[in-house]
């Protein structure tokens, strides 16, 4: 049976639940066209969190790989189009570790892109009702190097593997414990990835879609 391998992380800075992890724990077990969806948590550990990951890959054998983080601050689904080989920490890591300006692979490419169909995903999930947008930046904390990570081991170690990372906005319930911070329901959420898990399985070459930025 196909298995899609989906990835959410731990909490961190001060929040106590990360949606990324809730999202990924409802959709565990669940199928999706046919295809079983397995789920893992990952640390927001740098380094440590690639190693897992790849042990999950190893662990599992999937076709697809979604990987998925929060993004507080975005307003929709933000499906992610490259990762840049940098780390420059804002905020220690939940091990303490805040590198500045190092690469996440030691000349490795400068970026990669995703193979997922970034531009059918985000229509999908607009034709059902659940804001989407593509992203240019995945940031450059734990999330962009763990992108990096997943794309430089399917690059070098797994090609028949399809992968990628969305970042999700945060809840209401974690919006309402800061002012003004825009949030999208649990459950539109799951809604949201269980769609992008469909449209991946459906979808070999993506669409030719503006999903551009001007800035
Ligand atoms: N989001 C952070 C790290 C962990 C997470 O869920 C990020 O975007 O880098």
């Amino acid at each position: 049976m196909t298995t899609v391998l989906i990835t959410g992380i731990e909490p961190f800075e001060s929040d106590p639940t990360n949606p990324s992890w809730d999202i990924a724990q409802a959709l565990d077990g669940t199928q999706v066209d046919g295809a079983v969806i397995v789920a893992r948590q990952l640390p927001c550990v740098f380094g440590v969190a690639n190693e897992r990951l790849v042990e999950a890959i190893e662990d599992t054998s999937p076709t697809l790989v979604f990987a998925l983080g929060l993004a507080t601050g975005r307003t929709e689904i933000s499906v992610e189009r490259v990762a840049i080989n940098v780390i420059d920490a804002r905020i220690p890591d939940n091990a303490g570790n805040q590198p500045v300006d190092t690469p996440v692979v030691t000349d490795g490419p400068a970026a990669y892109f995703s193979t997922l169909p970034i531009k059918a995903i985000v229509q999908t999930l607009r034709k059902a009702g659940v804001p989407a947008g593509v992203s240019q930046s995945a940031g450059t904390y734990n999330c962009n190097h763990l992108f990096y990570g997943l794309m430089h081991h399917i690059a070098t170690r797994a090609p028949h593997v399809r992968g990628g990372f969305i970042h999700v906005p945060t809840t209401p319930e974690l919006a309402a414990r800061h002012a003004g911070r825009p949030s999208l329901s649990i459950d539109t959420q799951i809604k949201g990835i269980r769609l992008a898990v469909h449209t991946a399985l459906a979808t070999q070459a993506d669409l030719k879609v503006t999903g551009g930025a001007v800035h």
